[in-house]
């Protein structure tokens, strides 16, 4: 299963974990409640997973690629990581799936408080359209992973405040349900 928790307000490394002490877990049915879905898979067998294929297909995921992100394999390393860490939303899913290493995925609940989502080999989350979110890697400052997309892929990223779109305003509408 997945493990989340809510940060600490500290500056330090972002790559460290800034958990709360005591630690305040985060548990999936409340992802859930903001719109993030996760499936567990092997990841050992991606190239021909039967689980990620049906994945695949019930959610429309046509289009996929695979980055490795570390120093000496992602182009532009230092300016990528510093544009994934900065909160921003994206007016579609965003859907990875994390075939080698660790990350962390930043994601913020209803008050605004950062809850960040501890993602290993294995794990495929989905965040939703308009959710303001980060990226980082940990300090094992590796991982490798999947992006998946319905259709024709737009990595466009509206970095906060992007408050006005539609697509933001409908996200805080579907929030109200619960
Ligand atoms: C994003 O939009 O937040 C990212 O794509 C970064 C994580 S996966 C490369
Ligand atoms: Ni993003």
């Amino acid at each position: 299963t997945l493990e989340a928790w809510y940060m600490d307000s500290s500056e330090e490394d972002q790559r460290k974990p800034h958990r709360l002490n005591p630690n305040q877990p985060v548990p999936l049915k409340e992802l859930n409640q903001l719109g993030v879905f996760y499936w567990k898979l092997n990841a050992d067998i991606y190239e021909a997973d039967p689980e990620l294929e049906k994945i695949r297909k019930e959610q429309g995921y046509t289009y996929m690629d695979i980055l490795s992100i570390r120093k000496d394999t992602l182009p532009d390393y230092e300016t990528k990581l510093k544009m994934f860490f900065t909160e921003h939303l994206h007016l579609d899913d965003e859907i990875r799936y994390i075939l080698d290493g660790r990350a962390y995925f930043d994601i913020r609940d209803k008050q605004d408080r950062w809850i960040r989502i501890d993602l290993g080999k294995g794990d495929l989350i989905t965040l939703p359209a308009g959710i303001y979110h980060r990226f980082t890697l940990d300090e094992t400052d590796y991982t490798k992973v999947m992006r998946l997309f319905v259709g024709e892929p737009v990595w466009k990223a509206y970095n906060r405040p992007a408050d006005d779109f539609e697509i933001r305003q409908k996200y805080v509408a579907s929030l109200k349900a619960f």
